[in-house]
């Protein structure tokens, strides 16, 4: 059976407005302090100690239960959201300080890229352009990985892993 995260979740969270200073996104933990606007403003779903954060046009949404990139995709996509896309090393350090601030540490976890429908043509689970690659080689060992992990390796680079493996995930959506 599918796994899908609570419905109240959708339903009753609205993405936190977006602000001006969410487009210098902290990238230190440090400085989400307990008062910090980001905590403030933040939503926190019951449960599932879930937060949404603003940055850029999207909000994102870390997800800490492990599970594969089709089941991470299909409850992104239960919130009207996706798994995230990359476009920018900004956005990428965003998404790292969003899971850095979940977890306190840079732990490996799913983004939308796959290239499961073409050996080496990779693309954003969202449908945006795949114009962004990060550090890290695909190197699709043993002709089996075909999704994309981030924060893999001492350098947090990305790499190409097994679908069906679990990890933590990051969901993306506009409000
Ligand atoms: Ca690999």
């Amino acid at each position: 059976q599918e796994q899908l995260l609570p419905h109240s979740c959708l339903l009753t969270e609205p993405c936190p407005p977006l602000a001006p200073h969410y487009t210098t996104f902290p990238t230190k933990p440090c400085l989400f302090s307990a008062k910090s606007d980001l905590v403030k403003r933040a939503v926190r779903c019951p449960n599932m100690h879930l937060i949404w954060s603003s940055f850029g046009r999207r909000c994102f949404y870390y997800v800490p239960k492990p599970m594969s990139w089709a089941r991470a995709e299909k409850n992104c996509r239960s919130m009207r959201g996706s798994l995230a896309s990359v476009h920018s090393l900004k956005e990428y350090h965003a998404i790292q300080s969003l899971i850095k601030y979940a977890t306190h540490e840079d732990k490996e976890a799913w983004i939308g890229g796959t290239d499961a429908p073409q050996e080496g043509i990779w693309l954003w689970s969202d449908g945006t352009p795949f114009n962004y690659r990060h550090c890290g080689g695909f190197n699709n060992y043993k002709g089996q990985q075909h999704c994309l992990q981030m924060n893999y390796g001492a350098d947090n680079c990305w790499d190409d892993v097994s679908c069906t493996i679990d990890r933590p995930f990051v969901c993306a959506k506009k409000p």
